[in-house]
């Protein structure tokens, strides 16, 4: 069986596909774990904190039994997934629209991270990761829940992230964090094609395709040095593929606020759903850092009703 996280992986997607993968190896399951794509810098920094190998990318799955993490929809997955056979689901993202024909194993929980359902799905079958692979998920929990200050985080994350902390021998949980968030606001050298499709998730909103990035930093001013230079790539982006509206999101993970830059054909009707207003391609949303619970379900009501 091959264990996949949705496109552009980021932590959750990678450390929860690794994550689940050895737990079915334990169980006598052989699972191998796969990326869609280049893991984002963050992921990349917890493999090499962990010393552990990445996993090969593969983005053709036809005919293979598969099990998905981080994601239950079509569009986040490989381009030829109907053709595989869905075992099952990890998730902690509203319902996606992903059938099967056949029944499957669902672990859906509103947690703050799916490698918090994987590490329970360890306890479920008396397992106990592994030194290396714990590190792997316990980072991807800060990741997710941006060190617990996330409005996604539940106290079902905590515990977990306390006993995969233990299990790997990281003494210190807020060390490792600030050191992981210097990981991946180090985007100086990113060039600004590559900075827009940062986590890049794209929605279907009553016929509309919304592609929202979002960039996590520990402070804004290099992201904002290169606004017009994102706006322009995003533009490009925008027009080639024909998006409604195309969004990257700076969230400042100290201040816990959002920054939003848009190329849109009606902006003001994004930022007016999110109580905010357009000034100079850009809006304000102050307090916000959840896409899945503080954006989306707003721009959801405002483009279906
Ligand atoms: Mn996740």
């Amino acid at each position: 069986m091959l264990v996949l996280g949705h496109q552009n992986p980021d932590c959750d997607s990678l450390c929860s596909a690794i994550g689940l993968a050895a737990l079915f190896n334990k169980i006598g399951r052989p699972a191998t774990p796969i990326l869609q794509g280049e893991p984002n810098p963050e992921a990349k920094f917890l493999l090499a904190q962990a010393n552990y190998k990445e996993p090969e990318i593969r983005t053709e799955v036809a005919g293979e039994e598969i099990f998905i993490v981080d994601y239950s929809d079509w569009n986040q997955g490989t381009a030829d997934m109907k053709k595989a056979t869905i075992l099952g689901i990890v998730d902690h993202h509203k319902l996606g629209d992903i059938t099967t024909s056949t029944p499957l194993e669902c672990w859906i929980w509103p947690v703050g991270c799916s490698a918090t359902i994987v590490y329970n799905m360890y306890k479920f079958h008396n397992q106990t990761p592994d030194a290396d692979v714990a590190k792997l998920m316990m980072g991807a929990i800060i990741s997710d829940t941006v060190n617990f200050k996330g409005p996604t985080t539940t106290d079902i994350d905590k515990v977990a992230a306390k006993e995969l902390a233990d299990i790997a021998g990281v003494a210190d949980l807020q060390v490792f964090a600030e050191t992981q968030f210097e990981a991946k606001s180090d985007i100086a050298s990113v060039p600004a094609s590559e900075l827009i499709l940062r986590d890049q998730k794209v929605f279907e909103m009553a016929g509309h395709k919304l592609a929202i990035a979002q960039l996590e930093l520990t402070s804004l001013e290099t992201a904002l040095s290169k606004k017009e230079e994102m706006l322009a790539e995003m533009k490009e982006l925008h027009t080639s593929k024909g998006y409604h509206s195309t969004i990257v999101l700076l969230t400042d993970i100290n201040k816990l606020d959002t920054t939003a830059l848009i190329i849109s054909k009606d902006a003001d009707k994004v930022a007016q759903a999110l109580e905010s207003k357009v000034v100079d391609k850009a809006f304000e949303l102050p307090g916000v850092v959840s896409r899945k619970k503080q954006i989306i379900p707003f721009l959801q009501s405002a483009f279906e009703g």
